[in-house]
């Protein structure tokens, strides 16, 4: 009897020992220790057994129990702490790994040449004025001189909305909205930045929607040649010290007279494909503004007088990066974003 308790608890010990997970433990210790268990069998069989060997027998199956319950409860803390580290391992933040680094938009190039155009003029004086992108017929047309039935309404019919609203042509009725704010009061600087829509078919130099910076300076005795020192300043910082600006006469229905605006090319004339070999890039049109719209405006033009010009930012992004395709702004192409936009937002 002595070496079946022995025998016993050797086993139980040894099972205890090995018990996987708790659901384990549980299971040993209704097999060693419940009421049917083979402890307690034992422990029962003891009233079966001659009077004198019982307490020495009674000693050692207790002793047996005890070290089994002890063995048990052993197990079930390592088993717990175990289940416990796991679960810590498993939520743990290594906190000294580097961080996943945000992707930083940039500025869009367009933004960029914007931006750069406003400086210029903000330097010399100029405030911007933002208008709306849907214009009234009067403003964009009528009071810039081109009535119903123009010819150079045709170039630029455009998206109308009713028979009086459409999508601007141009950010000159802006222009013309400022003027009116402000008259008589003299002088008039300002830039007029924002996008513009017209009827036109999609090509590697055209879109449907651009973004234009026009300029506008009214005042007494403001000349031609305020505009072509202005034109010349603006093409110098813009293309660098060296470049020449040629005026070619034109027209516009709300300058008179009006020129487009010509840029030396870095090529010198040697022939390149930024010019097609003509040595000359037409960047801009500009002209002193006329009567006409002096008046819309509510000057007086035998007082006083005013240059303008406008240009495409698009253009002359696409002249400063040597960017050959317009729709490239658009398209969102992350490897034109990063090459040709600036940091920062
Ligand atoms: C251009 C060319 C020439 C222009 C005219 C005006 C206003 F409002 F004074 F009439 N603003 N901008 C102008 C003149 C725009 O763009 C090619």
């Amino acid at each position: 009897m002595r070496t079946d308790i022995d025998r016993l608890r050797e086993e139980a010990l040894a099972a205890v020992a090995c018990a996987g997970d708790i659901e384990a433990l549980d299971q040993f210790q209704v097999l060693y220790l419940g009421r049917k268990g083979r402890v307690t069998t034992i422990l029962r069989g003891l009233a079966g057994v001659p009077a004198a060997e019982r307490p020495a027998l009674g000693a050692i199956a207790n002793q047996a129990r005890a070290e089994i319950e002890a063995a048990l409860a052993r197990r079930r803390q390592e088993l717990a702490a175990e289940v416990e580290r796991r679960r810590q391992a498993a939520e743990a933040i290594d906190v000294t790994l580097p961080g996943v680094p945000w992707r930083v938009g940039r500025r869009h190039v367009l933004n960029v040449v914007r931006k750069e155009i406003e400086e210029f003029f903000l330097h010399l004086g100029f405030s911007i004025a933002e208008g709306p992108e849907v214009e009234l017929d009067h403003y964009n047309f009528e009071l810039l001189n081109i009535p119903r039935g123009h010819p150079a309404r045709e170039s630029q019919d455009t998206f109308y909305l009713t028979d009086e609203l459409l999508l601007r042509t141009h950010t000159s009725p802006t222009q013309v909205r400022v003027m009116q704010a402000m008259a008589p009061k003299l002088p008039v600087r300002v830039i007029s930045p924002g996008r513009v829509y017209r009827r036109d078919s999609v090509d590697a130099s055209h879109l449907p929607f651009f973004h234009q910076v026009e300029v506008l300076a009214v005042d007494r005795g403001v000349t031609f040649a305020d505009l072509k020192g202005t034109l010349e300043h603006f093409a110098r910082s813009f293309f660098g010290q060296g470049t020449r600006v040629r005026l070619r006469p034109s027209y516009f229905p709300f300058t008179e007279p009006s020129g487009e605006v010509d840029v030396s090319c870095m090529c010198e004339g040697r022939g390149c494909s930024a010019c097609g070999g003509k040595g000359w890039i037409e960047l801009l049109g500009a002209g002193m503004v006329h009567p006409r719209v002096l008046e819309a405006g509510g000057y007086d033009p035998e007082e006083v007088a005013g240059y303008a010009l406008g240009l495409g930012v698009e253009r002359a992004a696409m002249l400063v990066h040597g960017i050959d395709d317009i729709r490239l702004f658009g398209q969102n192409d992350i490897r034109f974003l990063e090459q040709l936009g600036e940091e920062g937002c």
